[in-house]
Formats: structure tokens, C-alpha cells, sequence
């Protein structure tokens, strides 16, 4: 039975659990944020912390609030009100349940980790790199925080199968396809970190084993590190594919397009997590030099997602009439915050993937590698272009689930909470950059390295670094504040934004949803990619190395 939205509102139950998934991400965000105005103020030299608190605790803090648990929490929240909403009607119970289950584990795996970091018995960043040792505890709230999200992602694998079954030899809506492949892209990836945490981290911290193999559990790290940041991104995709155009007032370019870029996204997000190694040594240049090669082959969705956008927007003008080149840009509606916002995302998307692909260059690599240049390249990607778009997700988000509209006064300071962010980054990201190209390393409190000048030239950018961290803490509060103002907006029926598709359903081929071969594919890559390297760590020649405590 088909329940339509706009007479019903959404489902009362369903929205209560998207609704603690919203909140709980912008509670990480506001202490995430607190986090990260300090320690900007601390490596500017502009403050110094007071009661014993490490600039590599608040570090660790700043991390794993903002990357794990903020981007975590919305996008499954985000993921099930779509699939609620396009699949069905509403989530069926079983999978309602499962989407609790994950969020209970994740939120006990969360605190766990959060009180070990502000015990400082966990300052070891977000990456949890050895030989650098957290008490145990620290990982196995990690693992919790694993176990609940895939139970979460089997909720959306059941209500995808659900609506497959009473929708025989029918196309999916692409917002299910897309989130089912979102938490494929996961449930792959975090095997990786799985393995790390249980069979490494775990019984060493313990300290059941004496030594860890460093090689191998940075390995596997990142193994899963790299899909992760594919995790944050296919969501916004899914909102910049699916929800934009509807906003527009248009429609979407090409379902088969959507489609291929997120089967490519999935193929090629996991086997290419040397990237990230490339000035390590303990493996060898052919490895290095193959994933870079599929390095690249990633990209190759992003770009068929601009392509794929431009004909969105280009289209949708002409057809209201826009002429000349541009003439589509003068037709978008630059006043709707649900459009502006992610649609700045966008634009701070092309540089931010230009960086990637710098970063990706290995002689390039070895220029910005520990640089603040990676810093800068990620507040781009994952903390504007993601989050903006997030951010921008919520003024309808909020409503649709809490049955509530949004207010053109709510509308205008969700304008300006964008333009805040994007001045904000400006002044931080940009400095990042520069500074990092002067070589100014990440990951390092306030020093002056005993005057040198180098690090005289890098002080200016530092301070501006702060300044940039400030105008972002003014615009962590303010989006805060937004959020609780859209709890109490007007009682009303807001439509969930899904987009329609020019071509006819018959347009996309049925071997898109060949899940099988997809999965078949990305596990023959991964085991090309990594077999035979991994195997080589695990030789002889790697003894192994005790831990550190060295905060
Ligand atoms: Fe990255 C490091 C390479 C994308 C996040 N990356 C990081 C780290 C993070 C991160 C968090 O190869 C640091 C990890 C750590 O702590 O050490 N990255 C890439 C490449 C891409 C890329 C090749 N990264 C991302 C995304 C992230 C992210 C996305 C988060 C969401 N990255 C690297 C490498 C490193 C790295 C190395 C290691 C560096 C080191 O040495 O440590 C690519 O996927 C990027 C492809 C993107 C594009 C852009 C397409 C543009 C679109 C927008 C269209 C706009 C429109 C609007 C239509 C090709 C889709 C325009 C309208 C107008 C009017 C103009
Ligand atoms: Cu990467």
C-alpha cells in the first residue's frame, strides 16, 4: 500500500528516528566546533589552554566529532527518511527497529570514545595511527560504533528488498538505489577497519599481544579510509542528483548516468587507499604506482557528476527561456538557502578536487604530504562541500520529518549562515593551502621551531587560519541555532524534495541493479589491488613495534 506523502505527512515513527540521527550529528557538531575554534587560537599562538588540556586531545576531539560522528549520524538519518519516503511510504517495522538497534550501538560506542578522549587516555587523533597506543576501550567503542552502523545499513538492504518484492521487474527509485550503494560502499569498506580494530588494536592496547604490525594496520586503515570519505560524499551527491533538481524546478539530467557514476564510485573508491601512503616506505612502487592509476579512474564520477549537473542546471534555464551562454545561472533560484547552500558545496567542489588530484600525483604528493595543504584540501571537501550541503539539506530535512514548513526569516539566515561558512573557509582553508605549500607541517601545536625563519614566513597564516576559525565557530553556533528554530517552525506539510527524471524509466538499463556483478567487480579489484603488498607486510622482514603513550 501506497501512502502519499503530501495528504499523510511523513510517518510519525520514522521521523523520530531520523529526527535523534539529525540532532545527535549537530550536537557532535557544536562540541565538535568548540574543539576546533580552540585549537585554531592555540596553533595561531593567539591562546594557551588552560587545566592540563592537550592540543592533541582537543585534536583527537575536533576529528572524530566532525569526520565520524557528525557525518555518520546525519547521513543515516538522511538515507532512511529518503528511503521511507520514496520506498514505500514508510520504513516497515522491522527495518524501523533495525535503524534503532544501530543508532543505540553507535551512540554507546560513541560516548564510549568521546569519555576515553576527555579522560585523555585517547589522544591519538582521528586516524588512530600506531604505535601511537589509546586504552582499549577507545577501540572497542570504535567497534561498537562499526556493528551499529552496518545493523543500520541491513535496514536499508531490507527495505530495498522489500520494495523490490512488491514492486516486481520495476526500476528502484534512484534515491534507493543510490543509498543502498552508499552503505555497500561502507559495509566494504569498514571490513578493513573492522579487522584493524579486532585483530590488532584491540588485543595489543590490551596488551594480550607485546608488538603491532604498523605497515599492515595502516594498511588496513586506510583500506577503509578512503572509501570513507566516498561514505561523506554520495550522499551530497545524492541530494546535488535527486533533491536539486526538484528545488530548481527541474529535472534530473540522466537516471543512467546517476547510476553509472555511483557503480563507478563504488568500484573504485576502496582499492585505491595507498594514496594516502605514497611517502611511506615498506611498499613497493609498482603497488603505489597501480593504485594511483586507480586513483584517477575515481575520479572519472565526480566528473560525470559535474557534466551531469551543468546539463541539469543548463537545461532547466533553457527551458525557461534563458539564452547566450550563462543566461541558465541567471534563472536558478539564488535566494532558496535548500539551493544556495549546497549548490556553494558545488562550486567549492572544483577546487577541492583539484587539490585531490595534486595530492594524488605522487611527485606532488611528496611536496604536500604532512602539510597543512591535506588539511586545507579536506576542510574543502568534506567540511564545505559535504557539510554545506548538508546544512543545506536540513531547512527542508527538519520540516519534512517534523511535519513542520520553513519560514522565509528562517530562509534568510540559512543565507547567511552559507555566506558566513564559505568567508569563514576562505580565510582557513586558503591559508591552509598556501602555508602548506611553504612547507608548514599539520598535526603540530604552537611552535616557532626556536625562531627559524621559515616558521617566522608561516606565523602570518596561522593567524589567519584562527581568524578563519573564529568566523566558522560564529557559524557552527549559528547553524545550531537554526536547527533549534526549525523544531518550532509552524505546524504544516512539507513535500520531500525527490526529483523526476527527463527520460522515461525504459531509458536505464536493468544491469545497473545487477548488484551481484557490482559486488563481484569491486572484490576482484580489491584483491588485485591489495593481495600481493599485503602479503609482503606480513613477512618476516616487518618484527612488529611496541606502543606509545607520548601525550
Ligand atoms: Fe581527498 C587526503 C586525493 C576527494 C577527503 N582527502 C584527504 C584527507 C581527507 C580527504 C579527509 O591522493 C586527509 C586524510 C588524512 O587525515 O590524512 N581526494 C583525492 C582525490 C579526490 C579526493 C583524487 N577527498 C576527496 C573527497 C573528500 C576527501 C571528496 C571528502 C569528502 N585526498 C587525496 C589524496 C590524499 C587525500 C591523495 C592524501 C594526501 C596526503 O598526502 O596525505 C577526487 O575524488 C576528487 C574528484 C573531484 C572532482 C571535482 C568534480 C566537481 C564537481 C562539482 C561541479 C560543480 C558544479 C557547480 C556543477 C574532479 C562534481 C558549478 C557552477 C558554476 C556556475 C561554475
Ligand atoms: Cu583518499
Amino acid at each position: 500500500m501506497e501512502i502519499t506523502q503530501i495528504e499523510q505527512g511523513f510517518d510519525k515513527k520514522d521521523g523520530a528516528l531520523v529526527l535523534a540521527h539529525i540532532l545527535f550529528a549537530f550536537f557532535a557538531l557544536l562540541l565538535g566546533g568548540i574543539a576546533g575554534l580552540l585549537q585554531s587560537v592555540v596553533r595561531g599562538g593567539l591562546y594557551t589552554l588552560p587545566g592540563g588540556i592537550g592540543y592533541y586531545q582537543l585534536l583527537t576531539a575536533h576529528g572524530v566529532l566532525m569526520a565520524l560522528v557528525f557525518t555518520t549520524y546525519f547521513i543515516i538519518g538522511f538515507l532512511y527518511s529518503g528511503v521511507s519516503s520514496t520506498m514505500g511510504g514508510r520504513l516497515i517495522p522491522s527495518v524501523r527497529r533495525m535503524g534503532w538497534t544501530g543508532y543505540t550501538l553507535m551512540t554507546i560506542g560513541g560516548l564510549l570514545v568521546l569519555v576515553m578522549i576527555l579522560l585523555n587516555k585517547a589522544s591519538v587523533l582521528y586516524t588512530f595511527y600506531a604505535p601511537l597506543k589509546a586504552s582499549p576501550y577507545f577501540y572497542i567503542g570504535l567497534a561498537l560504533v562499526v556493528v551499529g552502523s552496518w545493523i543500520s545499513g541491513f535496514g536499508i538492504f531490507s527495505q530495498y528488498i522489500y520494495w523490490k518484492k512488491t514492486h516486481q521487474g520495476k526500476l528502484s527509485p534512484l534515491f534507493g538505489f543510490m543509498a543502498v550503494m552508499t552503505m555497500l560502499l561502507w559495509q566494504i569498506a569498514t571490513i578493513g577497519v573492522a579487522i584493524e580494530v579486532v585483530v590488532q588494536l584491540i588485543p595489543w592496547s590490551f596488551g594480550w599481544t607485546e608488538t603491532i604490525n604498523i605497515m599492515l594496520s595502516r594498511t588496513l586503515f586506510w583500506y577503509f579510509g578512503h572509501p570513507l570519505v566516498y561514505f561523506w560524499l554520495l550522499p551530497a551527491y545524492i541530494c546535488w542528483y535527486v533533491i536539486i533538481p526538484k528545488i530548481i524546478g527541474g529535472k534530473i539530467y540522466s537516471d543512467a548516468l546517476a547510476r553509472m557514476s555511483f557503480v563507478l564510485l563504488l568500484l573504485f573508491s576502496i582499492p585505491v587507499g595507498f594514496h594516502h601512503q605514497l611517502m611511506e616506505p615498506g611498499i613497493s612502487p609498482f603497488w603505489k604506482f597501480l593504485q594511483v592509476v586507480l586513483t584517477f579512474m575515481v575520479v572519472v564520477p565526480s566528473l560525470m557528476t559535474a557534466f551531469s549537473l551543468f546539463a541539469t542546471f543548463e537545461l532547466n534555464g533553457r527551458r525557461k527561456g534563458a539564452t547566450g551562454l550563462f543566461g541558465w545561472l541567471k534563472v536558478l533560484p539564488w535566494s532558496d538557502v535548500r539551493f544556495f547552500a549546497p549548490f556553494m558545496g558545488m562550486l567549492v567542489f572544483i577546487p577541492a578536487g583539484a587539490g585531490g588530484i595534486v595530492n594524488a600525483s605522487n611527485q606532488m604528493n611528496a611536496v604536500v604530504h604532512n602539510t597543512l595543504w591535506v588539511t586545507g584540501h579536506f576542510h574543502l571537501t568534506v567540511a564545505t562541500s559535504v557539510a554545506l550541503t548538508f546544512f543545506g539539506m536540513t531547512y527542508w530535512l527538519i520540516p519534512v520529518v517534523t511535519n513542520r514548513v520553513l519560514t522565509p526569516a528562517m530562509n534568510k539566515q540559512g543565507i547567511i549562515q552559507t555566506l558566513l561558512w564559505c568567508v569563514g573557509m576562505l580565510f582557513m582553508s586558503g591559508s591552509m593551502h598556501t602555508v602548506g605549500l611553504f612547507g608548514s607541517p599539520r598535526r603540530t601545536a604552537y611552535t616557532t621551531y626556536g625562531d627559524h625563519p621559515d616558521a617566522v614566513l608561516w606565523m602570518p597564516y596561522h593567524v589567519a587560519m584562527a581568524i578563519g576559525g573564529m568566523i566558522l565557530f560564529i557559524a557552527v553556533l549559528h547553524i545550531v541555532w537554526i536547527v533549534i528554530s526549525l523544531l518550532r517552525s509552524p505546524k504544516g506539510v512539507t513535500e520531500y524534495p525527490i526529483g523526476e527524471s527527463m527520460e522515461p524509466e525504459e531509458a536505464t538499463p536493468r544491469y545497473l541493479e545487477r548488484w551481484k556483478l557490482w559486488i563481484a567487480i569491486t572484490v576482484v579489484l580489491i584483491l588485485f589491488a591489495y593481495t600481493v603488498p599485503v602479503l609482503q607486510m606480513i613477512g618476516p622482514m616487518n618484527p612488529g613495534s611496541p606502543g606509545y603513550v607520548t601525550w
